[in-house]
């Protein structure tokens, strides 16, 4: 349970009049205070062109808030951005109640859905690279008693003590997922390697990308659940693509607006699996009414790690939650777009099929003519490659190939080639 479970708070939003996409960003917000069990008793969006230096919002609106929040008796305030260490103090001192920003929202977030020993280290990371400059309270308190200007208190001294732990730990926990990221750098080169074609699940958080591998590979271990930023850590499947041939999913962490820094540089050996991948599909709730902002907000994440060129399927998902003339119109508007139910199994085939084609587009061939004894060789890898036998005898076989380049290259130079004139 978290430690903000059971909460009311009031959640406030400075929006610039330019700014269309503010109005559901405070809605966002309010979904991350749910999936923490806050309850969200009221919303405020103050309009002006900038957040406040000091207070974030005006000193005005903070006053009306504050009264709202005395006579309704909220514990928390919920900041829509990531405060400075100067707002945070200033609002807290005025509000005399908790406040919290949203990259804090997040990163609670992550800290309760972390399951791996990787995804926890990451999250402490980014928790801790979060608090280094926001450091005070005992500290601080302590060092107001100490002495005049140019001296340094006892409280100073507790403080820079904490700084340099904190430092430490940021440095040893560097060190340790260094080590994480070369084990997994290892793993993924492998799976590079062995040629096999990786798709891999992108998109905002909740478009279902967990349960669209859930179907695809036909396993129910796979957390589902509509909380926000269920999934952090990479999961990968088999799947099998018409006519048989095996590909790979990857499902990860999920995008949101504002991703906070701290963790897109924490979680960015988990995101690159992106980066590794042959095709991305950009997974959509289409029953979202601000699913366009969040493809925008997804693609920009997209190029925050560093994927630029690479074969990007749009994908349209929920759509068993639309009226079919809402459906049409985005169909209309995205015509290479795929739509699916991941939940019902609604359009899966046409995903798989668009898949196919890319693979097919990317595979190679080869005639390849080889003694009978060779047959296993090629076999053990039949499962990712399409065989066309055209002749089979005890002497030798010919069949046409077409795969992944790197599997096809890996059985030309393995195989045992019959030449001309050999066997007859
Ligand atoms: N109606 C409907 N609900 C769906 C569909 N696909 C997923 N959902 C629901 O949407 C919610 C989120 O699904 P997940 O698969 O956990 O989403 P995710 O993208 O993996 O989310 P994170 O891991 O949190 O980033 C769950 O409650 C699912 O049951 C669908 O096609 N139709
Ligand atoms: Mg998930």
């Amino acid at each position: 349970m978290s430690k903000f479970f059971g909460k009311s708070a009031v959640l406030v939003s400075v929006q610039s009049e330019f700014d269309i996409e503010n109005f559901e960003s405070i809605d966002e917000l309010e979904e991350l205070c749910k999936t923490l069990g806050i309850v969200a008793v009221d919303k405020v969006i103050q309009r002006r062109n900038k957040a406040d230096p000091v207070f974030y919002l005006g000193i005005g609106k903070l006053k009306t808030v504050r009264e709202y929040c005395q006579h309704n008796r909220i514990d928390l305030l919920v900041v829509d951005d990531e405060l400075t260490p100067v707002q945070q103090r200033n609002i807290e001192e005025f509000m005399r109640i908790k406040t919290v920003d949203r990259t804090q929202v997040i990163l609670e977030i992550f800290s309760k859905h972390a399951t791996t020993a990787e995804g926890k280290l990451q999250v402490e990371m980014a928790r801790l690279v979060y608090e280094l400059p926001r450091l005070r309270g005992k500290g601080l308190e302590l060092s107001n008693q100490g002495g005049g200007i140019g001296t340094r208190g006892p409280g100073e001294k507790v403080l820079e003590l904490d700084r340099r732990r904190i430092k430490n730990r940021i440095n040893s926990l560097k060190k340790e997922l260094i080590k994480l990221k070369a084990n997994r750098d290892n793993i993924r080169k492998s799976r590079v390697e062995s040629g096999y074609y990786i798709v891999s699940i992108a998109g905002y958080t909740n478009a279902g990308k967990s349960t669209l591998l859930s179907s695809l590979s036909g396993e129910k271990n796979i957390l589902v659940s509509d909380k926000l930023f269920s999934t952090l850590n990479p999961t990968i499947r088999r799947v099998s693509l018409p006519g048989g041939r095996i590909v790979l999913f990857s499902d990860t962490v999920g995008f949101i607006r504002k991703l906070p820094h701290t963790l897109i540089e924490a979680f960015h050996s988990t995101l690159e699996e992106i980066l590794y991948s042959d095709i991305i599909l950009m997974l959509v709730d289409i029953s979202d009414p601000c699913y366009k902002n969040k493809i925008v907000s997804s693609y920009r994440v997209l190029e925050e790690i560093g994927v630029f060129n690479k074969e990007t399927i749009l994908v349209f998902n929920k759509v068993d939650l639309v009226p079919s003339d809402y459906l049409e119109s985005v169909r209309i508007e995205y015509p290479d777009a795929i739509f699916i139910s991941a939940k019902l199994g609604i359009g899966i085939e046409n995903l798989l099929e668009r898949i196919s084609q890319y693979t097919h587009n990317s595979d190679i061939y080869a005639r390849i003519k080889f003694r009978y004894s060779e047959k296993g060789n090629i076999l053990k890898f039949s499962e990712f490659i399409d065989i066309d036998v055209l002749v089979e005898n005890d002497g030798y076989c010919v069949y046409d190939i077409c795969g992944p380049e790197k599997i096809v290259e890996k059985i030309l130079k393995s195989i045992d080639f019959v030449k001309e004139g050999d066997v007859r």
